[in-house]
Order: C-alpha cells, then sequence, then structure tokens
C-alpha cells in the first residue's frame, strides 16, 4: 500500500458513510475518559461504584454472540474459502456493502483507530486500523489492542490491515439513539482475505466489532500465515516453571468459552509450580532463526466470558478485574456492581446475566502477566495442546507420536457448543484446531499448511490431546479441572511413565477412568471423522488419511 493511503482511505469512507463528525484516536487515558464519561451521560455506559474506572452496559438481546451465519471469507476463488466457511463473489459483496455503508454513519461521530495487533517494535505484529461509529467499541479497542502515537504515526507510512465498522443505524436530526444501537437483520461480517480487508456492518459486539481479534488477528492473519509461512492460532500461550526453576512455553487451543482463559491465568494447586500468561486466546507463531517454533500474543487485553469465572476458578481473572475494566451483559447489582453466575448469591440484582456475558480488561492488570509477553521475538514453544468438551472417548491427555499425529489431533478436535457463538448449546460439533469460525482460507489447505510448518521446524513442539471434561456413566464430571489442571501439564512438561496405547502415550498416574482407551467409541470417533474428513475432498492431506489409517490399525492390535 502506497503512503498516505492511511488518509486518502478515511476521506473515502468519509464520503461514503457520512458522518457528523471524524475523530482520531490518540489511544490516551484522557481520550478513554472523555468517550467513557460521554457514554455515561447518554445512558450507554453506566459507572461501576464498586471499581474504579469500570463500566457495565448491556447489548440489545438480538446481538450477544458472534454471528457465524452472518460471517463471509470474499476470497476471489471459492475454493479458497472451503467448505467450512461462506463464501460470497468478492465484486457482490463489496456492491452490497456499499449498499450498506452508504449513509450509515449519519448522526453519528466516525472514530479511526490505528491499532497494532503484537508489540509496537516487533517484526511478527501487524498494523491495522478500524474505522468505526461505536464508542463502545473504541473503549474496548483502548484495552485489547495497542494503540498511541507511535502506531498512529507508523498507519500513515506502512500497510495495515483495513477494517470498517458500522452499528448500522444512522440518525435523522432529532431521532434518539438507542441505548445500544444495532441492526441485526442486515448484519454482515464480511472477510476479503486478499485485499487484508474487513467489512462489518450491524452488530455492536464482541468478536463481530472489535475488528482486531477475530477477524484480524485470526481470519486475515491466517491467510496472511498462509502466504508468509507461519501460523495465525486460536491458542492460549502460558510460561510454565517447574519448582527447580526451568521454564517452558506451551500453547494451548480450545473452541470458544471451554475454559482457555482459566487455562493461561491457572494458580497452580501443587507447590512449587508457576504458571504466567502470555495470552489467553491468540497466538502468532513463526519459525525462529534456531528452528523452533515462537509465538507472540496479538492482543494487549482479555475479553473473557464472565459466567463461572470466580476466586475458585479463576483467582488471578477475579484480581485483574478490580478496576478499568468493561463488563458487557452481565448483571449489575444495586449497589453498583456486576454479578455472574458462580460468584457469592447476590440477591438485588438488577438485569439478568447472559451466558456469552463478557468484560474487557488490560492484560497487564493480570498479577501473572508474564513479561515476556513484550518481547519482539515471542516466546519458544515446547508444547502444543489441543483440547475440547468430550464427555467420552478422549482421555485427560494423550501425547502423539510425531507432528503428523499432533496435526492428526487438531483436525480431529470436537467439542460441545457453546454460548460464545449464536445457535444450539450443547451438541458435538467439529472444530478443526479450534479454527472452524476463524480459519481465513481453506481448512483442507490449512492442515496441509500445519504439515508443512513441522518440515521448516528443527525441534517441533511434542503435541498433545487433553480433555477435562470426560463424565462417568452417571454423567459426574471425572476430572475437577482447574488448579488441579497443573497435573496435567506438569507431565506435559515432563512426560515420564507414559503408556504406549492406539491412540497415543498416555500416563500411567492418573485414574483410569481418565485416561482409558474404550476401543468402540474409538471405533466410533473414527468412523466420525471418516465422514468429516470427506468434506475437504482431494484438499485432505494424504498424510492425515495415512494417520487415520495407521491410527485403525493399530486399533486392532491394542
Ligand atoms: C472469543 C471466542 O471471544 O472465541 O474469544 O468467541
Ligand atoms: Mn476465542
Amino acid at each position: 500500500m502506497k503512503p498516505n493511503d492511511f488518509h486518502s482511505w478515511i476521506d473515502s469512507v468519509r464520503t461514503l458513510c457520512r458522518p457528523d463528525a471524524v475523530h482520531v484516536c490518540d489511544g490516551s487515558r484522557a481520550e478513554f475518559d472523555r468517550i467513557a464519561a460521554e457514554m455515561v451521560r447518554a445512558g450507554k455506559l453506566t459507572a461501576l461504584r464498586q471499581r474504579p474506572r469500570s463500566f457495565w452496559c448491556q447489548s440489545d438481546p438480538e446481538d450477544v454472540a458472534r454471528v457465524e451465519e452472518d460471517t463471509y471469507i470474499c476470497s476471489i476463488h471459492p475454493d479458497d474459502a472451503g467448505p467450512t466457511n461462506q463464501w460470497k463473489d468478492p465484486e457482490e459483496m463489496r456492491t452490497v456493502m456499499h449498499r450498506l455503508f452508504s449513509g450509515c454513519m449519519q448522526g453519528r461521530t466516525m472514530y479511526i483507530i490505528p491499532y497494532c495487533m503484537g508489540p509496537v517494535r516487533s517484526e511478527h505484529s501487524q498494523l491495522g486500523v478500524e474505522i468505526t461509529d461505536s464508542p463502545y467499541v473504541v473503549l474496548n479497542m483502548h484495552l485489547m489492542t495497542r494503540m498511541g502515537p507511535e502506531v498512529l504515526a507508523r498507519c500513515e507510512q506502512e500497510p495495515f490491515v483495513r477494517g470498517l465498522h458500522s452499528v448500522g443505524v444512522p440518525l435523522q436530526p432529532g431521532q434518539p439513539d438507542p441505548a445500544w444501537p444495532c441492526n441485526p437483520k442486515h448484519r454482515h461480517i464480511v472477510h476479503f482475505p486478499e485485499t487484508r480487508e474487513i467489512w462489518s456492518f450491524g452488530s455492536g459486539y464482541g468478536g463481530n466489532a472489535l475488528l482486531g481479534k477475530k477477524c484480524h488477528a485470526l481470519r486475515i492473519a491466517s491467510a496472511v500465515a498462509r502466504d508468509e509461512g507461519w501460523l495465525a492460532e486460536h491458542m492460549l500461550i502460558l510460561g510454565i516453571t517447574n519448582p527447580a526453576g526451568k521454564k517452558k512455553y506451551i500453547a494451548a487451543a480450545f473452541p470458544s468459552a471451554c475454559g482457555k482463559t482459566n487455562l493461561a491465568m491457572l494458580q497452580p494447586s501443587v507447590p512449587g509450580w508457576k504458571i504466567e500468561c502470555v495470552g489467553d486466546d491468540i497466538a502468532w507463531m513463526h519459525v525462529g532463526a534456531d528452528g523452533q517454533l515462537w509465538a507472540i500474543n496479538p492482543e494487549a487485553g482479555y475479553f473473557g466470558v464472565a459466567p463461572g469465572t470466580s476466586m475458585q476458578t479463576n483467582p488471578n481473572a477475579m484480581k485483574t478485574l478490580t478496576h478499568d475494566a468493561i463488563f458487557t451483559n452481565t448483571a449489575l447489582t444495586q449497589d453498583g456492581d456486576i454479578w455472574w453466575d458462580g460468584l457469592p448469591p447476590q440477591p438485588l440484582k438488577i438485569a439478568s446475566c447472559h451466558p456469552n456475558s463478557r468484560f474487557t480488561v488490560s492484560a497487564k492488570q493480570c498479577p501473572i502477566y508474564d513479561s515476556a509477553a513484550e518481547n519482539p521475538q515471542g516466546v519458544p514453544i515446547s508444547a502444543i495442546l489441543f483440547g475440547g468438551r468430550r464427555n467420552t472417548t478422549i482421555p485427560l491427555v494423550m501425547e502423539s507420536f510425531s507432528w503428523a499425529h499432533g496435526v492428526f489431533y487438531g483436525a480431529s478436535l470436537s467439542s460441545e457448543t457453546t454460548a460464545a457463538a449464536k445457535g444450539e448449546l450443547g451438541k458435538l460439533r467439529h472444530d478443526p484446531f479450534a479454527m472452524l469460525p476463524f480459519c481465513g482460507y481453506h481448512m483442507g489447505d490449512y492442515f496441509d499448511h500445519w504439515l508443512w510448518m513441522g518440515q521448516k521446524l528443527v525441534k517441533p513442539p511434542r503435541i498433545y490431546a487433553v480433555n477435562w471434561f470426560r463424565k462417568s456413566a452417571d454423567g459426574k464430571y471425572l476430572w475437577p479441572g482447574f488448579g488441579e489442571n497443573i497435573r496435567v501439564l506438569e507431565w506435559v512438561f515432563e512426560p515420564t511413565n507414559a503408556q504406549k496405547t492406539a491412540v497415543g502415550n498416555v500416563p500411567q498416574h492418573f485414574d483410569s477412568a481418565l485416561t482409558n482407551i474404550d476401543h468402540a467409541e474409538w471405533m466410533h470417533e473414527i468412523e466420525e471423522l471418516e465422514r468429516y474428513f470427506a468434506l475437504f475432498g482431494n484438499k485432505f492431506p494424504k498424510e492425515l488419511s495415512a494417520e487415520l489409517q495407521a491410527l485403525k490399525a493399530r486399533l486392532m492390535v491394542y
């Protein structure tokens, strides 16, 4: 992109959207405070009496989750979007979007948000500019990304991902603004991977609207990563130090609302072990000069699921949230604090708590924030975990035999659905690499890209599958999870005393109900996987078909 495109793009968007005013964000604290105060005055935010500089708000009930059915990948060729994405012809979609955005910001301020995903001085970071008519988005982007004069200056000179967002509710003079403007009937979350553009219309919530997160750092970045030879993943990154003081880094992929934030901030129940948090949702991973896999967290904050977060399940998140936080769709108490399921009972509630209610907060407030998260080169990853919510079949933990076998674990990932996306709850759905809603290109090519990455790595991380959610025949969870998960990480740190099984190496020191391999369940799993993988046609890599055949053969023997 040519220098100065920043200004000419803003001018063209202003002409298209016809806002009343334009504000270029400087990312300062004063700017945050001013916009928050304006929103409080307008009745759109409630200042919390119990938490300094913290706010509560409630979205429209039609706008509470990511909307996968309104999300599009508009690559030039449909085959580049693949069977797991909704594809639309880019030219047709541009016509639709131009019509929707035409005059859509009337009566509103257009905010220009220059942001950086990743440490500002890192060669692995990416610039983005989100143009939005939502002050709520501006406040969230302040917490979730790196902003400021240096980023703004670079956006004037260097290429950046262009994100255009509108709540889709223009205002005629004198027309009152709803508390949470949105336009669900015309909602479109659109990605143009080739031109690195995002156009999002009609929703003001989370991943639909905070374009740095899922739209940029996963969908667009995954397509960039394929082209440039790295990985953009839906993974937390944690540092783990053993009692002898040796530190390693682990990356872990779980579908939305499966406890990534809790694992990333784990408070170990075993003395002597220490966990530090690099990131709770997204990892960008590169092959370093040393042939190891290095990861940065492109985000600067957490947009975490509130219900279930408590001093018992995640004390570090609770400490992170004592000030400077935004709470969306949690309950509000009469004494001016927030509440959600899992917190001590609170009888006097105003508004109910949505299962996908969220907190937004800067990562730096986390008491176990790992200062290595600011390293421009990132942190070296020695293990990768894939986990889902599975009542049966998948053991507490198993280790793959090779990189390709580990890629097979990732491709095989499935999980019971949660409230993070609109749709039915608790249904088992395939979610390869926890990237089903976030992969910006053909999932078959993505599997292939993972296999290719393995060849580039001199010392590839070991790959594991984990499952905290196995249940007994009478429907009770077999594993306590949370702080006890350190026992699983301890084994991942040093996988001693392993037993080889048909599906992978499994530790011997856990109760067999947690780790046994049920052949009938696995034969069923294989049938299901064969059906699912057929979706990818000739783009399904031969190496993964070979892994499936090898697994079948091993199940006959063991
Ligand atoms: C998230 C999600 O918000 O995965 O992180 O839905
Ligand atoms: Mn996520």
